[in-house]
């Protein structure tokens, strides 16, 4: 009977026991620390504790119970264990609609709007027409396609940026390293829908801050560590960003005494954009155990040599 191991060091994964098992009433699944799951063929994770998966041996599978997978293959030795995410479309509606209400708060200057309510300020913001904002995209992968394709059809300006090239008809397109200043120099909402990797870390700081045009925002619906929140509190002091969305951090839950909770112009969210449906990825995970069995390809993995 093949073990699956569901292990956090950050959350009770507990929940998901029962709908693994309904979806694969065959498997054997333990909940880490319970010490069975040293003898687990699968883990099951979200924010792995390091150097978990050198005490299983027998280990041939590590799930990501998201679509990111950096917290799972953070601090571990994969010794070429294959890694999968979890993709569903619904996932990307979640994104979509979190992304516009971000772009919304921005170009229709709802910022503006409730900052004058605090003082009980009279008067309308400048209002402009969608085709006026431009929307810059990094990341244009599952997420980030999506958004693009519905903030075009909302008539937004959208350009995009990723590592290789894409066409998405009526969207500027940028790839690579090279053409990140000329992205960033089009954009008027800054919006971060990349995974975490050694290249991507720390994206989110002056440099790419001061290419952007003076008074632009920043979304960051991505990781934590993309971002330099000491550089982006830099850049709202001095005017260079007008303001900022952010829903994931370095460490969540935010510490209670985190500068951002209280920065002008931040509205901070706790990493709700979006999420897969517990019932979702446990069918996900339980088909891909069984195509492991079945010695098939898996479904969703990760090519772990550009970390994503
Ligand atoms: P994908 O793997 O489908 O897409 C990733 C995109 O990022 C691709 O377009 C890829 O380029 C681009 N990219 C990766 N590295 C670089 C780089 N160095 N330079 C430029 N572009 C790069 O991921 P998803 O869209 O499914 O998810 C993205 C991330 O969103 C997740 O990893 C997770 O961190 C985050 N997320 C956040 C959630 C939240 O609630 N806040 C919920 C779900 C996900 P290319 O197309 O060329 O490969
Ligand atoms: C994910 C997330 O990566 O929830 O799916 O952040």
């Amino acid at each position: 009977m093949t073990r699956i191991a569901l292990i956090s060091q950050s959350a009770n994964l507990a929940y998901f026991a029962p709908l693994v098992q309904a979806a694969a009433p065959e498997l054997d699944v333990v909940v880490w620390p319970d010490p069975a799951f040293r003898e687990a063929e699968v883990a099951m994770c979200w924010n792995a504790p390091p150097g978990v998966y050198a005490q299983m041996p027998r280990l041939r599978l590590v799930h990501s119970i998201a679509a990111g997978v950096d917290n799972v293959v953070a601090g571990q030795d994969l010794r070429g264990l294959p890694v999968c995410r979890v993709v569903d479309p619904k996932l990307a509606d979640g994104m979509v609609q979190y992304v516009l209400w971000s772009v919304l708060h921005f170009h229709r200057r709802i910022d503006v709007a409730m900052a004058n309510q605090r003082n009980r300020v009279w008067q309308r913001p400048l209002q402009t027409p969608a085709a006026d904002c431009r929307v810059g995209l990094m990341g244009l992968g599952k997420l980030g396609g999506a958004i693009a394709r519905s903030l075009l059809g909302l008539g937004y300006a959208v350009n995009g940026w990723s590592r290789s090239a894409h066409d998405i008809e009526g969207a500027a397109m940028f790839s690579g390293a090279e053409a990140f200043d000329d992205f960033l120099g089009k954009t008027d909402v800054l919006v971060c829908v990349l995974p975490l990797t050694d290249a991507t870390r720390g994206i989110l700081g002056k440099r790419t801050f001061d290419a952007l045009p003076r008074g632009a925002a920043v979304v960051n619906c991505g990781r934590g560590e993309h971002l330099v929140a000491s550089d982006l509190l830099a850049a709202l002091d001095s005017g260079q960003l007008r303001g900022a969305v952010l829903d994931v951090f370095a460490s969540e839950p935010l510490p209670q005494d985190d500068p951002l909770w209280q920065a002008p112009g931040v509205v901070v969210t706790p990493h709700m954009a979006t999420m897969a449906s517990s019932a979702v990825v446990a069918q996900q995970v339980a088909d891909n155990v069984r195509r492991l069995e079945a010695g098939q390809p898996l479904h969703n993995a990760v090519d772990m040599s550009r970390g994503y």
